[in-house]
């Protein structure tokens, strides 16, 4: 058993456009891997539960207006309120699927004109995910499936400016996969990469931080 041994749990980040189905995805990979005996939970941000939450929350649904910057560090603030029990559940074999992470952070920011490294300052510190599923569907594929809903950035123009900041925020950590396959693909791929995560790190793959 994991715990008794001491190893850790894995943290997977899921990224992609607005209705690129991760939440879905995420969803059916926490349930899969609490099928098989896995210690996991389902993670998102924006954490819209906490204090800091409530303010995003309120500035997506058009309710506020902020500063770009401002908005950006709130964003960041969020994981930062998060980060200490990220650790302490990896560290005791609890796995973590999370939806939305950093690379949301700076590519929505950036995708406002802000500088990438600007953006990325703040995140420094924080978990880095030993995966990144990015499910890739094109903003014009995203915005066909229909469902945008009224919130601030669930525009065709402003979603293929974030696509194009995604493209440049690839690193090691990240698998790519064709989200406009058939769910049941998409679900099995993921699982896979998923699986092969958790072996690493019970194997005693380090944590480490961002940036990689
Ligand atoms: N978003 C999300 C950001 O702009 N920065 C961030 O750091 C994060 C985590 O918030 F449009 C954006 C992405 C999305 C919006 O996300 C709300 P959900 O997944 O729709 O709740």
């Amino acid at each position: 058993n994991s715990q008794l041994l001491g190893s850790r749990g894995s943290l997977i980040v899921l990224e992609g456009l607005d209705r690129s189905g991760k939440t879905s995805q995420s969803a059916k990979l926490v349930s899969y891997l609490k099928s098989e005996g896995i210690s996991v939970e389902s993670w998102r941000f924006p954490d819209r539960s906490t204090s800091v939450g409530q303010m995003i929350s309120a500035y997506l649904a058009n309710e506020t207006q902020l500063d770009d910057r401002t908005i950006h560090l709130l964003f960041s603030a969020n994981r930062w309120e998060k980060r200490s029990l990220m650790e302490s559940k990896l560290r005791n074999g609890t796995s973590l699927v999370i939806d939305r992470y950093s690379y949301s952070g700076v590519a929505f920011s950036a995708a406002k004109g802000l500088d990438t490294e600007w953006c990325k300052a703040p995140e420094v510190g924080l978990i880095a995910p030993d995966l990144v599923i990015f499910l890739d569907v094109s903003p014009e594929r995203a915005a066909e499936r229909g469902g945008y809903g009224t919130e601030r950035y669930e525009h065709l123009e402003f979603q293929r400016k974030v696509a194009q900041h995604y493209a440049n925020l690839q690193d090691a950590s990240w698998k790519v996969i064709d989200g406009c396959l058939p769910v049941e693909d998409v679900e099995n791929q993921i699982r896979e990469l998923a699986l092969n995560c958790l072996a690493k790190c019970r194997a005693g793959k380090p944590l480490t931080n961002l940036w990689l």
